[in-house]
């Protein structure tokens, strides 16, 4: 189906929201021109607003003209096809799937290093306690991240190279290691550092500070 109006990203706080940041990033890293709308979250009116614009209830949500897709991995996807600044998939097919496999891993996985490290973007929490179940979650990432590294890495500081969607679904997961301080193993540091110092992950961190700043 054309799309013919600007798309509007219904995002939530830039300091809290994970998944907005995911599809946040995948849009502004494919070079799309679209409209940033922002709820404030944990407020009486959040789920009320977030309902007028996202059937699902949550956002990220993506409203193209009458149809709303209110998934990031799948916003994530879209950003891909439509990218304006080339691919945001590897374009070997074999590294292709393995860059989804991890990023549907990232939409579906580490529930209890969410839950346990929830993202706070200009927050420093060094020293928080983990537990084993979290500390679990954060070596199977490193693990994701030194083997795209190692097989996929050559062309760019990226997890495929070239920056892609397994970029943009484990910013957050950069974010929190900046913000709780794991100690990491030597590649995954290297990612953060990368990953952190991306044009795109720095306007949203300027975001989240003006955000906080202006109080909205
Ligand atoms: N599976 C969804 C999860 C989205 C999600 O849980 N978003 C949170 C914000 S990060 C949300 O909308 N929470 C509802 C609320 O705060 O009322 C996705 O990948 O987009």
């Amino acid at each position: 189906m054309a799309v013919h109006e600007r798309p509007i990203l219904v995002i939530g706080d830039k300091n809290y929201s994970s998944w907005s940041m995911r599809a946040w990033l995948a849009l502004t890293t494919a070079g799309i021109d679209f409209e940033e709308m922002h709820v404030k979250l944990r407020t009486e009116e959040t789920r009320a607003t977030i309902l007028r614009h996202s059937p699902s209830g949550t956002v990220p949500a993506l409203k193209l003209g009458a149809v709303v897709i209110p998934e990031s991995l799948a916003i994530c996807e879209w950003a891909a096809e439509q990218s304006r600044t080339g691919p945001l998939l590897p374009e070997d097919g074999v590294a292709r799937a393995v860059c989804r496999a991890v990023s549907a891993e990232m939409h579906s996985g580490f529930a209890t290093l969410r839950k346990e490290c929830p993202m706070e973007v200009l927050a420093v929490h060094i020293g928080h306690p983990m537990s084993d179940a979290c500390r679990i979650d954060i070596a199977r990432i490193e693990a994701i991240w030194e083997a795209c590294r190692r097989d996929y890495g050559q062309d760019g500081p990226y997890l495929f190279g070239r920056w892609s969607i397994a970029d943009a679904m484990y910013a957050p997961v950069v974010s929190r290691f900046i913000t709780y301080g794991p100690h990491l193993l030597p590649t995954a540091a290297d990612y953060v550092a990368a990953a952190s110092h991306h044009p795109a992950y720095q306007a949203w961190v300027a975001g989240a500070e003006e955000q906080v700043a202006t109080g909205c």
